[in-house]
C-alpha cells in the first residue's frame, strides 16, 4: 500500500509568536499615537474561550450587564468586570499571551487587571458607541496602562472602533453621560470639572480618524486617554468584543470629581487608598507574574 504523503507543516501565523509582535516600533507607535493595530495576534483557541465567557455572562443575569440606549432602536449591551465569576476569562488572562504582550508594550514586569469589558452589538442595527476617552471614568494616573480590544467577528473598518491618534497626549475631556447620550453624546459625565467632549461625529472632517478592517484574531491596543468611539453595526452584522484593561507598576490611585462614582464601581476603594498610592486592591487582581496558586494549578 502506498504510504500517505507527509502533511505539509501549517504555515506559521503571527499568533504563534505573539511577543515578537511587540517590536520597538510598536512600542514607539503606542507611546506616540495611543493606538496600535496588530493583525492575527490572538490564536483562535483564545477566541473560543472569549466566546464561551461572553455566553456565560449573557446567560448569567449579572447586575453588571447594562443596555446602552435602552428601549431605543439600536440598543446594545455593555458588561463590566466579570473576571471573578467567569472561569473562561481567568484562563484567558492567566494562560494566554495577552498579559505578556501588554507587559512588554508598557514596559512593566508586573501586570494587574483593571477590569474586563464586553460590548455586544447584535440583532440588527446597533448604534455607535459615543466618542470618549476612558481615563476620566477610571480612578487612575500613570503611563503603564493599555487595553487590548478583541473582536470575535469580522467587521469592516467603518463598524470598528475608531480612534484619534495622539489625542491621549492632549486634553483629557469629561466622559459622556450614558443616560443622555441619545440626546447629546457630549453631555458631561461629571458635569463641570472637566472640559466638555467635542462633537467629533458632527465634525469628522476636522479630526484625524483611523480605524481598521477586522478579521478574527486581529486586535487593537489602545491607551485610555485616546479619543475613541465605535462605529454602528449594520443589519445582519454581529459584533462581540472584549476589551481587557491591564496596567503596570507606575499606575497609582487618582481621584475624579465627586459628583459621580468612577466606572466600574469600587465601593470602599477610596477609603483605603489616597491619591498617589500604588493601585493595589482585591478589585485589581495580579496577572503577572503568575500568582502562585495559578502556577500550582498546572503542576
Ligand atoms: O467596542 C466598543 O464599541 C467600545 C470599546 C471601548 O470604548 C473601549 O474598549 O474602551
Amino acid at each position: 500500500m502506498p504510504l500517505a504523503e507527509p502533511e505539509a507543516p501549517a504555515a506559521m501565523k503571527p499568533w504563534d509568536e505573539p511577543l515578537a509582535l511587540i517590536t520597538p516600533e510598536v512600542i514607539d507607535a503606542y507611546r506616540r499615537d495611543g493606538v496600535v493595530y496588530l493583525s492575527q495576534a490572538i490564536h483562535p483557541e483564545w477566541l473560543t474561550l472569549i466566546d464561551y465567557g461572553i455566553q456565560r455572562i449573557l446567560n448569567s443575569g449579572s447586575p453588571n450587564i447594562q443596555t446602552f440606549f435602552k428601549g431605543l432602536p439600536g440598543e446594545f449591551k455593555d458588561m463590566v468586570r466579570h473576571f471573578a465569576v467567569t472561569p473562561e476569562f481567568q484562563r484567558l488572562l492567566y494562560d494566554s499571551p495577552i498579559a505578556d504582550m501588554i507587559a512588554r508594550l508598557i514596559g512593566s514586569e508586573n501586570v494587574w487587571l483593571l477590569f474586563d469589558h464586553v460590548f455586544v452589538k447584535e440583532g440588527g442595527y446597533c448604534r455607535r458607541t459615543p466618542w470618549h476617552q476612558d481615563l476620566p471614568y477610571w480612578p487612575v494616573a500613570g503611563e503603564q496602562i493599555a487595553s487590548m480590544w478583541i473582536t470575535l467577528d469580522p467587521i469592516p473598518k467603518q463598524e470598528c472602533l475608531e480612534f484619534v491618534p495622539g489625542s491621549h497626549r492632549r486634553t483629557i475631556y469629561d466622559g459622556f453621560s450614558p443616560a443622555d447620550a441619545a440626546e447629546d453624546p457630549t453631555k458631561g459625565f461629571y458635569g463641570k470639572e472637566l472640559p466638555r467632549l467635542p462633537d467629533i461625529e458632527q465634525e469628522r472632517d476636522k479630526w484625524d480618524i483611523v480605524s481598521f478592517d477586522i478579521t478574527p484574531g486581529d486586535v487593537v491596543l489602545l491607551h485610555p486617554g485616546v479619543l475613541h468611539g465605535g462605529g454602528h453595526t449594520t443589519e445582519g452584522r454581529r459584533r462581540r468584543t472584549l476589551s481587557v484593561r491591564l496596567y503596570g507598576d507606575d499606575i497609582v490611585f487618582a481621584t475624579r470629581p465627586d459628583s459621580r462614582p468612577t466606572v466600574p464601581l469600587t465601593p470602599g476603594l477610596k477609603l483605603k487608598l489616597k491619591p498617589g498610592d500604588p493601585l493595589r486592591s482585591p478589585y485589581y487582581p495580579r496577572i503577572r507574574p503568575l500568582p502562585e496558586r495559578q502556577a500550582a494549578a498546572w503542576t
